[in-house]
């Protein structure tokens, strides 16, 4: 028989669940962090300068340079001529050297640190007023890190990033007076057992006075958690260099996904390799953009016959306000429609 256009059968797509995690994708403090810069660039115009990533994540990054953002690593990289204009410092903190450093260069910054990762600055500086030695748990070189060990004078605090260093580590001072912190994005399960054995050495240890692995780290862990078990693959849609996200890979293979996968953009899947498969788990780390969740879904779909359940393990109310001096300024749907897509409801600011 003769099979024209019309009477060729569709391709049978194989079937796919795609478990889509919740909460995902932007915390309260990117998201803060992104509208600082937006409306930075209403406020002022171009160039709005943006001392470092402002959150790890590329395709945010060339959105704002689009709008007229420059990003630069020092703040001696900014140009004399543009000294009038702002310099936005990221969401991850600065070392105290760093305003300091803004102040005497006639720089008019904006702070857009997160206000979970000052609170930990201030609990690390409150036992160091206290008179302990402080102990920070986190990733060595990270630029949070780097920021929270800023806040200190050097020799007043000593990073410990494993279970492996809290079993060698030799206090510079008195064992009995000792206080911790730790970055805000690690591993909930990896942290407590860092803790456990620093508490194990040193019984006096005085933990933080509030937890500071923040709510989005852990909500994101749990939610990945409930979801892995059974998934043949696992998506993290986040940037290498983003470290909440990474321990979502981390956490996915843990609890029981067979693989798990941190994917920037649609076009980096590879799709020999991911082969055939059932179910997928799918989320994103702090600073992944959902219209990148969607890209995601919406390839998977072009391939599988795929229907999208939902994973929620707990709702997000968080929201942070943006800068004094820009409060007054509106923020649209469509200032955000890069990052949050079109149907997103309108940004607080
Ligand atoms: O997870 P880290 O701290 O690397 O940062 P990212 O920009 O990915 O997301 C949250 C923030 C700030
Ligand atoms: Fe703030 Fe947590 Fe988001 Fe980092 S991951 S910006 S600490 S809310």
């Amino acid at each position: 028989m003769k099979s024209g256009p019309s009477m060729t059968p569709d391709v049978i797509k194989p079937s796919l669940t795609i478990r889509l995690c919740g909460p995902r994708g932007f915390c309260a403090g990117v998201d803060r962090a992104i509208q600082i810069v937006v409306l930075a660039l209403k406020a002022y115009g171009a160039p709005v300068y943006v001392r470092h990533e402002i959150v790890h994540n590329r395709y945010v990054v060339e959105g704002l340079e689009a709008k007229g953002a420059v990003f630069v690593e020092e703040l001696d990289e900014i140009p004399a001529e543009h000294r009038a204009q702002p310099v936005v410092f990221s969401a991850h903190g600065v070392p105290k050297s760093v305003p300091a450093d803004a102040t005497a260069r006639n720089l008019f910054y904006l702070d857009a640190t997160c206000p979970l990762v000052s609170k930990v600055h201030k609990q690390a500086m409150r036992h160091q007023r206290l008179g302990r030695h402080v102990i920070l748990i986190g990733h060595a070189g990270h630029p949070e890190v780097i920021g929270t060990m800023g806040q200190l004078p050097e020799g007043s605090v000593s990073l410990v990033e494993t279970v492996e260093d809290a079993s060698v580590w030799e206090p510079p001072v008195d064992p009995d007076n000792l206080g911790f912190v730790t970055q805000t994005t690690l591993s909930v399960d990896d942290t407590a057992g860092v803790i456990a054995r620093l508490q194990e050495r040193f019984p006096a240890l005085q933990a933080p006075a509030a937890d500071s692995i923040c709510y989005a780290t852990t909500n994101r862990q749990e939610a990945v958690k409930q979801a892995a078990p059974g998934c043949d693959l696992f998506i993290v849609v986040g940037a290498p260099n983003s470290s909440n996200s990474k321990r979502l890979v981390e956490v996915a293979l843990k609890a029981g996904a067979k693989r798990s996968l941190l994917v920037q953009r649609a076009s980096e899947l590879d799709w020999d390799e991911i082969g055939t498969i059932g179910t997928l788990g799918l989320s994103a780390g702090a600073s992944a953009p959902e219209v990148i969740v969607d890209e995601i879904i919406a390839a998977f779909k072009e391939r599988f016959d795929a229907t999208v359940d939902l994973a929620i393990t707990t709702e997000e109310n968080e929201h942070f306000l943006v800068n004094r001096e820009l409060r007054s300024l509106e923020l649209t749907v469509a200032d955000m429609a890069f990052v949050n897509g079109d149907q997103a409801p309108p940004p607080r600011v």
